[in-house]
């Protein structure tokens, strides 16, 4: 019986154990500019025990950013910081990939290159609130839909940006389709109204978070690029008419590519910002997605220490990707390996500030 605490073998990376620390948005890079420093750098070696390190969600261009203090990858201040944090990784015997992020219509005009409107697949508005750059909490803009020759310039920023994580010393990289963002917009029939080669059918609404993993490959190599999904969560106000049809030929295009891993939100958690109400009637991910895709499967969302031991024991999951814990628990893999109490997160403390709730919570020995 396989154990959370078995290697893992991810391409030619072997993962010491399946605990996995997510991407978790932490908005606490330095500013101006989005750039990772050594507080980033300490709070990534604090966890560095885990199978794999996956980063915050990093933005590959200005216009991706959605949240002040979210850290980029896409100036050269930011590619020097990041090195600050790999460095810092490997020293302490970790492994990091890098999520790359564009949030499409999750962002503000205070964010935009210009003072321009978010930009989106379909000029749809998010139900709710943004935070400008400044911090203020404003009701989303209704964003402008992209013009189809736009598109090959955002598929360059994500290869560009790869590039950069390379540079940066990152081990591999995540695109982020989940959690309702620019690829997951496209995916989605709720947020997608095109109807060009981007709108419409599976297929061409898949389009482009295939060019995006098609854009990465040739930069990493299949065996250092994972791709997040999140299926039937409603997370930033998505929706799609038949999830099981789209994420299942999604799944099966990125097995065609041979992408080393695919990342699963489990819909019972729907997103961590408003108080992450879980809904355990939700279909599970895992159960109705992990055979379409034939490599390595990571799965998030509102997994507790029994439930992710008993997720891998029964062979339902290949690691357990863990956010709220590993926020609060530096030595998480140690502390459940040998069953020590876990330290309780302060969910206040998610968001911006400094080394408060961030780099202060106690190992255990
Ligand atoms: C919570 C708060 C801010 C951003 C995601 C990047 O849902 C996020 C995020 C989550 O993937």
């Amino acid at each position: 019986m396989t154990s959370l605490f078995d290697p893992l073998k991810l391409g030619n990376l072997t993962l010491p154990n399946r605990v996995i620390m997510a991407p978790l948005t932490r908005q606490r890079s330095k500013q101006p500019g989005n750039i990772p420093w050594s507080l980033n750098a300490e709070y990534y070696q604090q966890r560095a025990s885990a199978g794999l390190i996956i980063s915050e969600a990093t933005q590959i261009s200005q216009q991706g950013q959605g949240y002040p203090g979210a850290p980029g990858i896409h100036s050269p201040e930011q590619v020097e910081g990041w090195k600050l944090v790999t460095d810092a990784v490997h020293k302490a015997g970790g492994r990091i990939f890098l999520q790359l992020w564009h949030v499409g219509r999750i962002s503000h005009s205070s964010q935009q290159p210009g003072g321009g409107l978010p930009v989106a697949p379909s000029a749809v508005k998010p139900a709710g609130t943004v935070l400008t750059a400044d911090w203020k909490s404003v009701e989303f803009e209704t964003p402008r839909a992209l013009e189809l020759n736009e598109i090959p310039g955002i598929i360059a920023d994500y290869k560009k940006a790869a590039e950069n994580a390379k540079a940066a010393g990152f081990d591999g990289v995540e695109v982020h389709g989940a959690n309702g963002y620019l690829p997951d917009q496209f995916l989605q029939d709720g947020t997608n109204k095109r109807t060009d080669n981007y709108g419409g059918s599976i297929e061409n609404r898949a389009r482009f978070l295939l060019e995006v993993v098609d854009a990465v490959i040739p930069v990493w190599g299949r065996d250092r690029v994972g791709v997040r999904l999140s299926p039937y969560s409603t997370a930033n106000d998505m929706k799609d008419s038949d999830p099981v049809k789209l994420f299942t030929y999604v799944l099966e295009e990125l097995s065609k590519r041979q992408v080393v891993y695919a990342h699963l939100v489990e819909p019972r958690i729907s997103g961590a910002s408003k108080g992450a109400p879980t809904n355990q009637e939700a279909p599970s991910a895992s159960a109705l997605f992990r055979r379409a895709f034939r490599g390595v499967f990571l799965s998030a969302g509102g997994y507790e220490p029994d439930s992710a031991k008993h997720a891998i024991a029964a062979g339902e999951v290949d690691a357990v990707v863990f956010g709220r814990w590993f926020i609060a628990n530096p030595d998480l893999p140690e502390r459940l390996k040998q069953n020590w109490p876990l330290n309780p997160y302060d969910r206040s403390t998610f968001y911006g500030g400094t080394e408060k709730g961030y780099t202060d919570y106690p190992f255990y020995h």
